[in-house]
């Protein structure tokens, strides 16, 4: 395995890659240009500036994470064609420059959604939280409102302000949409850019749903072992894979990670590994990355990647807010800390399944 951190670039992440160097067995930034909005071309000259950036630090920028998809691609409008043919440009223009792995998201309007972002936790740390009953009873906007509020100025990815405030109009879009509906759309756009991806070899890697199941209504296409076996049977190309986010993919008590790992192991190109804890009532609560500390079997994932000589890209996920981080301008999730220390285990736990 080849372990990566997230980074959020120059002038927007507070955390320098200076320190993310000196995290050990990190060789690898996950990045993203992340001023540009869905459909937007990232041309040649800003990617190779990226790359240089993080090359000249001694780190190395294989993995991109995301270049997002356009509404109008997942709503299958007649539009999309032309926000496909830009996707492909800008693949040219990564490929050309070493980028070898795209994590994206197939989800409707939103990325990831949780209803609080500094959740006290009983160690005094805090943590990213999900309240199913509160997600069940609001409307889009009211959680809209929650995560500007909640994340105290810094523009989260996937919830940019651009996009929020087409929210209303989003949701008439996608009225009586099904999973099925969905489904044909990325059919299309995998099929469209997949001669791309392999003349450049850069691999797609979808991101599974976060929560893995419907809310407000819409629909959901990468959340169960079903489902993402329908996602990757649609094109077999080994270029239409899977980032295995096990947290994500946790918040299911149904799914068997262990399982599900095995099965796709051929298409995961990208490993977001972390932990969360699930409740009774649906609820969960982000974690440290430590086994025991929650719900998802991490030592049983790592034994599996271990045993099967993963090649793959691995990074620690969201981590706590710990060490006073809480009272900075931390990005909810995206501290130093803790996923510092979820690197450290996650390689532990790798060192020793090799008997290293
Ligand atoms: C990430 C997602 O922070 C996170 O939860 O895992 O934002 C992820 O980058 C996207 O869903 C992939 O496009
Ligand atoms: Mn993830």
């Amino acid at each position: 395995m080849k372990m990566s951190f997230r980074w959020y670039g120059q002038g927007n992440d507070p955390i320098s890659l200076d320190d993310i160097r000196q995290i050990p067995g990190v060789e690898e930034i996950v990045w993203a240009l992340h001023d540009k909005q869905a459909g937007e071309l990232w041309t040649e000259q800003e990617v190779q500036k990226a790359v240089h950036y993080i090359e000249n630090h001694g780190l190395k920028a294989t993995i991109v994470e995301s270049i997002n998809i356009h509404e109008d691609i997942k709503l299958g409008l007649p539009t999309r064609d032309a926000y496909i043919e830009t996707y492909k440009e800008s693949l040219k223009n990564l490929g050309k420059n070493g980028v070898k792995v795209i994590c994206y998201n197939f989800m409707p309007i939103f990325d990831w959604t949780r209803t609080e972002m500094f959740h006290p936790l009983s160690d005094g740390s805090t943590a990213l939280f999900f309240d199913k009953e509160k997600i069940m009873s609001i409307d889009p906007q009211e959680l809209v409102e929650i995560v500007e509020k909640e994340s105290r100025g810094l523009t989260l990815p996937g919830w940019e302000p651009e996009r929020l405030i087409k929210i209303k109009e989003l949701f008439d879009a996608y009225q009586g949409f099904t999973d099925d509906k969905l489904r044909e759309n990325f059919n299309y756009f995998i099929d469209a850019i997949m001669p791309t991806c392999e003349e450049y070899d850069i691999k797609m890697a979808i991101h599974p749903d976060d929560p893995p199941f419907s809310i407000f209504g819409l629909p959901r296409l990468a959340n169960s072992q079903e489902n993402i076996r329908k996602l990757l049977s649609l094109n077999t190309s080994v270029y239409n894979g899977l980032t295995f986010c096990t947290g994500s993919l946790g918040a299911d008590l149904n799914n068997n990670l262990v399982d599900m790992l095995d099965e796709f192991k051929d298409r995961v190109h990208f490993m977001h590994v972390r932990n969360v804890k699930v409740y009774d009532n649906g609820d969960f609560s982000e974690v440290s990355h430590r086994t025991q500390d929650g719900t998802v079997d991490i030592t049983g994932i790592m034994r599996t990647l271990a045993r099967m000589n993963f090649e793959g890209y691995v990074r620690p996920d969201h981590g706590r807010h710990v060490f006073g981080e809480n009272e900075t301008n931390v990005r909810p999730g995206y501290g130093l800390y803790d996923r510092a220390m979820g690197a450290m285990y996650l390689t532990g736990c790798w060192d020793m399944a090799k008997g290293l």
